[in-house]
């Protein structure tokens, strides 16, 4: 027996990237705690860090490769699995041309850093236009508002939570999910603290959720309405002369454009669709002008609807106008020592829009990837640049993305599937082989993107707990091995010394930093609170911000024409308004095979409102269809009063009942997927983002 041993190390889960000490022994676990000297996260954690050692040990993790054949799966060689990859790439792309080679990269590619560093090269490698990642389903439209307002699409505004005097929460719920777009680890505390310090939280949600719970005050809102009620408060605040310029009023373009424009929405207009009280609403806009530092955070809820677009850009712009943005308590820029966005200034790759359109649903671009609303569609329709092989790399896109089932339909009609991931589950099963990899405890760990978005500017790096076996590979090993059987050029790099090489060529910190630095102080250097940086850090030509793009000003035409239409609407065969929704104890949909996470009481059930209930004669517990244009679900009904009447709720991520997977406790508590519900073709027409806020259902005893 070896002595116990402690590690330090950040969590890679989710984005809060809490610092965790580890206590262990050869290779048990002893104890997952927060760690209290962490520059950012002093010791906070949730449920699910505890949960790393069941993936560890989890067995039924893969850990070599894994080909499908008439017998069922086989195992294979790494080397015959990756020229057997490389040879099927290269065929195909013979046949069909370059772009019938589809991929699809996950949530979890954020979160390793082997996938960011290697995962470019690999898909230049393959030089497909057919990229899809769950991006699509998530933050696209805050990237679309950055590009078109600062020039760049990861210019994030971040809230300083921790100086703000107000704090206005749409469509998030970091009380569960630790925030997002907005690294900030034990975020539940640092809301109590703006009340202690006098300050106020307000939340803007369709169910009063856990951060409802901390707040001062929770608003019902009809889903989808938020870019009316963001209107309206800006209406608000230019009505009552309470806008501010600041150090920025050199620097913004369209001043008077967005006055004009605001002028048609005031809060009586939109009261009735909003679901919010003309009182209210006036009210809200008030008191956000007038605190002394005020910051407005719209999350998922907001950006998956069918107006993302308008609401991630509405909520910079009721920042700005308000004098919050770039400013101290309001919404600040970051500078982390590997400034991704900062290098651009060398790469010149901020971002880009339109360049080209889908080829069946003719879908904008954006920054190289078209929405993955339309994947399974490039996968059936015959013709030109047909995806005919698919590659997905970290990511369910059969449980995370909308209309599931069509998606699944797709994938079974491919010639070729690889997919590069730790489990045999809901996606990777239609594979023809399965590249597994390491992960959480086995792998190194620099947040590349996280520490991007993150209310302090930190860095750290966790190094490997558990030496993976002789026989696994790390994602960027297999990457790095298809690309030089792609490219026919070997990358002499190992992720570590890549590494070492952005420290070197980042800009901000002095004295550079350096891998072999940051092993020194495991946990994290800290180089304070986040600082103004406009107009310097922007990328747009004139280095001004631009408050009313023509795509945005466009684009409300949509909207005002939703407006006529909710007002004649009265949708009598689906009544309800279908939300999501997320749970401590989950993430998205693959840590589902932890027995500590799932146990207890079953989670995946529909919320629905008591007078619904009543209505419909239906009783906590019971078992109800939910149907939708798309599919049908069955699943037990929680009743309550925490939702908005007329929208219920289901988690997403669920839907583990599915033949031919190995994930045996996630079968077990299988549950229904949300995304048998939701429809690929309802999207933000104007960033090509899914809209699975608000799909309609009716719901039967
Ligand atoms: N209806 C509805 N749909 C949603 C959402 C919603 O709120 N409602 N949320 C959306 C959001 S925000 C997101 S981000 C997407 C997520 O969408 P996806 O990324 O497609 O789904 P995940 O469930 O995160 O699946 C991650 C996959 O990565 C694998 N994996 C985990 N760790 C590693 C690793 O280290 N290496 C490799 N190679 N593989 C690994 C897991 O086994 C799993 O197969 O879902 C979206 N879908
Ligand atoms: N425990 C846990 N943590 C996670 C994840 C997880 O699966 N589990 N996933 C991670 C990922 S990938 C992400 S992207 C983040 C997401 O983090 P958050 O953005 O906090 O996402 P959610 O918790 O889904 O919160 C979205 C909120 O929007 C509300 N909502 C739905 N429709 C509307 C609408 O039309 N208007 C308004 N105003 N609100 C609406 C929902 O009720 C919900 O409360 O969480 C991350 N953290
Ligand atoms: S909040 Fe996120 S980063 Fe922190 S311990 Fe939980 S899953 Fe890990
Ligand atoms: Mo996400």
């Amino acid at each position: 027996m070896e002595a116990i041993n402690t590690h330090y190390r950040t969590c890679n889960l989710c984005e809060a990237m809490c610092g965790l000490e580890i206590t262990y022994q050869d290779k048990s676990i002893i104890s997952i705690k927060g760690d209290k000297k962490d520059a950012l996260s002093k010791g906070h954690i949730c449920p699910k860090a505890v949960a790393l050692q069941d993936l560890y040990h989890d067995k039924d993790r893969l850990k070599t490769p894994i080909k499908r054949t008439e017998n069922g799966w086989v195992d294979i060689s790494w080397e015959d699995a990756f020229d057997e990859v490389a040879a099927h790439i290269k065929s195909i792309q013979k046949k069909y041309g370059k772009n019938a080679i589809g991929s699809y990269r996950g949530n979890p590619t954020v979160h390793n850093v082997g996938l960011m560093l290697f995962g470019a090269p690999f898909m230049q490698s393959i030089g497909s236009n057919q990229k899809y990642t769950a991006t699509s389903v998530d933050q696209l439209p805050h990237h679309f508002a950055s590009l078109m307002m600062f020039g760049h699409y990861l210019m994030f505004p971040i809230p300083d939570i921790d100086r703000t005097d107000f704090m206005l929460i749409m469509g998030g719920n970091p009380a569960v999910s630790n925030g997002s777009i907005m690294t900030a680890p034990d975020f539940a505390n640092r809301l109590k603290a703006i009340k202690q310090r006098g300050g106020k939280v307000v939340v803007v949600d369709p169910r009063f959720t856990e951060t409802s719970k901390i707040a001062n005050k929770h608003h019902f809102i009809k889903p989808g309405a938020d870019a009316f009620l963001l209107l309206a408060l800006i209406h608000v605040v230019f009505d009552k002369d309470l806008t501010k310029q600041g150090h920025l009023q050199d620097h913004l373009n369209s001043w008077n454009t967005i006055k004009e424009l605001v002028k048609d929405y005031p809060p009586e207009k939109v009261a009735k669709i909003v679901g919010i009280d003309t009182e209210e609403i006036t009210a809200l806009a008030l008191q956000f002008a007038s605190a002394k530092t005020a910051v407005c955070y719209g999350r998922l809820g907001l950006s998956t609807q069918e107006f993302g677009g308008l609401c991630q850009w509405l909520v910079n712009v009721l920042n700005c106008v308000t004098g919050n943005l770039d400013a101290e308590g309001g919404a600040l820029f970051t500078k982390p020592a590997i400034d991704i966005v900062g290098m651009s200034k060398m790469t010149g790759k901020t971002g880009s829009f339109n360049k080209r359109r889908s080829r069946v649903h003719n879908l904008p671009e954006f920054t190289g990837e078209f929405p993955v609303a339309t994947l399974a569609d490039e996968i059936l329709t015959s013709g030109e640049d047909q995806i005919k092989m698919m590659i997905t790399i970290a990511g369910n896109p059969v449980l995370s993305t909308p209309n599931g089932k069509h998606l699944e339909e797709a994938l079974e009609s491919l010639e070729y599937m690889v997919a590069i991931d730790i489990y045999l589950n809901e996606t990777t099963k239609h594979a023809n082989i399965i590249l597994p990899t390491t992960t959480g405890l086995e792998t190194p760990l620099y947040d590349l993107v996280f520490h991007q978005f993150a209310i302090r500017n930190t860095a750290k790096y966790s190094e490997v707990l558990f030496k993976k076996t002789d026989e696994q590979r790390h994602d960027w090993e297999i990457l790095k091995a298809l690309t030089t059987r792609l490219s026919g050029q070997e990358n002499p790099l190992n992720l570590e010394q890549t590494l070492d090489y952005m420290l070197q060529f980042s800009t901000c910190q002095e004295p550079k930093l350096s891998v072999a630095e940051l092993k020194k102080h495991p946990h994290g250097l800290d180089y304070g609170a986040l600082k103004s940086q406009l107009p310097e850090r922007l990328f747009t030509e004139d280095k001004k911000i631009e408050l009313a793009h023509p795509l945005f000003i466009k684009d409300l035409e949509r909207l005002n024409a939703k407006f006529n239409q909710i007002e004649k609407e009265s949708n009598t065969s689906y009544p309800f308004a279908l939300i999501g929704r997320r749970h401590l104890r989950s993430n998205n949909s693959w840590m589902h095979n932890s027995e500590r996470l799932v146990k207890g009481k079953e989670r995946c059930t529909l919320i629905m409102h008591s007078n619904d209930a009543k209505a419909l004669n239906i009783n906590e517990g019971e078992n109800v269809t939910v149907t939708s244009t798309v599919g049908q679900v069955k699943l037990p009904v929680e009743v309550t009063e925490n939702i908005m009447p007329g929208v219920v709720s289901i988690p997403h991520g669920w839907g583990h009942h599915r033949k031919g997977t190995k994930i045996a406790v996630a079968q077990d508590n299988a549950g229904v997927s949300l995304n048998d519900l939701t429809n690929n073709m309802q999207l933000d027409v104007l960033t090509g983002n899914a809209d699975f806020s608000g799909t309609k259902v009716k719901i039967e005893a």
